[in-house]
């Protein structure tokens, strides 16, 4: 028999189980949907187990889907999860057409997967298990009834037309199209239901008015903002404030139900505050540069913002903390957020008089979900990952001996300042600027100590001066630019930032793990 003619008979074989394993895949998915929208929307199968997949890649995998993938890295896991389930599904459709039985035994199994995983999310209650159990337990009936239709007795069905041999095409395709749109209702209806269960989230943030600061942001010289084309803001508008979280679905806080506990080492009662009450303190405002630890050099995830919160310092002296400087037995704060992150930062850091708060408003608005609703926190000098839990609802007084947090746990440093660093906005890598005189402008950022000079090299020319923009903090990036007389040809250009002790940004090249990048930013160009 011809390798073609063999192939076709193979796949002519094999379809029925393939789709009936798709079908049946669909509804466990849609079903686990609809349970999730009446359960808890986080518990939803493709989340759960992508919740585990993230707890569990290891650093340099993570680091790489970031660098590749982007603000876009969880969409690409959800989607590789969907194909791994269709694969599975249809082989296990194939298999169900000769033992239903263990076709549908093997569904079920998956079920249990997706069980597992979702009792081991950190914030997991029992009822999370009902969306993969429910799923399972549908997608298994339904493939052992379209099993029946694709062979009603004996043997696989062959290529032959309806009625021959006994099985009946039409019927099975009948069947297949009935179930796979009951699924697709149950899908949408359960998405619905999880879009109702953020309404309460969403009515809340609608109507909370942000009281006045009573300490606004000092006035921002005039002259923070270049006028060179292609530099980053100085200040990021909400909607293009970086985001990078391990949360898959964003989690939607009701800011009515919501509390944050506060206890620990040193704190002789555990304390609760509505937001109400954190509302009614005295609040400030300031702008905040916040970087991520992952950011390689020249990367984006930076941003600066105008934030409103509580004084954190105030607060935890207020409950009997007291730093280790001053006899304190708790170096180490861990803030707990609703999807059971923790993040560690020093109780030092927090309380040595700089601008520690607890965040609720963002650039003049309730913090979008997307950056922690209705609360988060923020240590200026920190990267985010040792400081700036969103959608934060614990604080607990620890040590660094007694327990390591979530990125420590997957060997990130416990201690993590931010690194001196610069970045060149524009020209572009590989722009093609033509001859005469060129901008070239960025920005520099040393949290906590300020930017005093920033510099610029042309291929292995001598360091020049950039001219610096106002500085606003020194928590905040400073913007610089530099007139570069441009001759034809390709060229490097390397920018080093000194901050304000006096230390110039290094060039020694390190990786993002473990805490964070140095090396100097670089670009190649072609002048024409
Ligand atoms: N609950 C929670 N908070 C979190 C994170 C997270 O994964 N979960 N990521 C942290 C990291 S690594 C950074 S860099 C900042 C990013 O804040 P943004 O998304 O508002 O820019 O949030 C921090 N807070
Ligand atoms: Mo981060």
């Amino acid at each position: 028999m011809p390798a073609v003619s063999s192939f076709r008979n193979i796949i002519s074989r094999a379809w029925p189980g393939a789709l009936a394993g798709l079908v049946a895949g669909f509804c466990a998915l849609a079903v686990a949907e609809l349970t999730a929208g009446l359960v808890r929307p986080e518990a939803g199968p493709v989340t759960v187990v992508g919740g585990a997949a993230i707890d569990r890649t290891p650093a340099p995998v993570k680091d790489f889907a970031i660098r590749t993938f982007g603000e876009s890295d969880k969409t690409v896991l959800q989607l590789g999860i969907l194909a791994v389930l269709a694969l599975v599904a249809m082989g296990l459709g194939m298999v169900a057409l000769r033992h239903r039985r263990t076709g549908a035994a093997g569904v079920l199994l998956f079920g249990l997967v997706g069980a597992g995983a979702a009792l081991s999310r950190p914030d997991a209650g029992p009822l999370d298990v009902l969306p993969s159990v429910t799923g399972a337990l549908a997608g298994a009936a339904a493939l052992y009834l379209l099993a029946a239709k694709a062979v009603p007795a004996g043997g696989a069905p062959s290529s032959g037309s309806d009625g021959e041999d006994g099985w009946n095409r039409r019927a099975f395709l009948a069947s297949a199209a009935v179930t796979a749109g009951a699924a697709a209702c149950a899908g949408l209806l359960g998405r619905f239901l999880s879009g109702q269960r953020g309404q309460g989230a969403v009515a809340s943030r609608d109507g909370l008015a942000l009281p006045a600061p009573a300490s606004p942001a000092p006035p921002v010289p005039i002259g923070v903002q270049l006028r060179a084309p292609g530099i980053s803001p100085f200040v990021t508008p909400n909607r293009d404030f970086y985001r990078v979280d391990t949360a898959l679905v964003v989690p939607k806080v009701d800011a009515r139900t919501w509390r944050l506990r506060l206890y620990g080492k040193g704190v002789a009662r555990t304390r609760t505050y509505t937001l109400d009450q954190l509302l009614a303190r005295p609040l400030i405002e300031r702008d905040i540069t916040l970087t991520c630890v992952s950011n390689e050099v020249g990367g984006p995830y930076i941003g600066t913002a105008r934030w409103l919160g509580v004084p954190l310092a105030d607060l935890l002296e207020e409950c009997g903390a007291r730093p280790p400087s001053q006899g304190g037995g708790a170096d180490q704060l861990v803030a707990r957020s609703v999807d059971g992150m923790t993040l560690g930062s020093p109780v030092e850091d927090v309380m040595d008089g700089r601008d520690a708060m607890l965040a609720v408003g963002m650039n003049g608005e309730p913090l979008p979900f997307d950056h922690g609703f209705p609360v988060r926190m923020l240590v200026p000098g920190l990267y985010g990952y040792v400081s700036a839990c969103k959608w934060i609802t614990d604080i607990e007084l620890t040590t660094f001996d007694a327990y390591d947090p979530y990125w420590v746990k997957r060997k990130w440093a416990r201690r993590a300042p931010v690194k001196t660093q610069s970045r060149i906005d524009t020209p572009k890598p590989f722009a093609r600027p033509a001859a005469g005189t060129v901008t070239v402008a960025g920005v520099a950022w040393a949290q906590r100590r300020g930017i005093t000079r920033v510099e610029i090299r042309v291929d292995d020319g001598p360091w020049q001066e950039a001219d610096l923009a106002a500085q606003d903090t020194v928590d905040t990036w400073r913007q610089w630019s530099y007139r570069w007389n441009a001759t034809p040809g390709g060229h490097n250009l390397t920018v080093r930032a000194t901050d304000g002790t006096g230390q110039v940004q290094t060039e020694q090249r390190t990786r993002t793990i473990p805490d964070g990048a140095s090396g100097r930013h670089g670009v190649f160009v072609t002048v024409t």
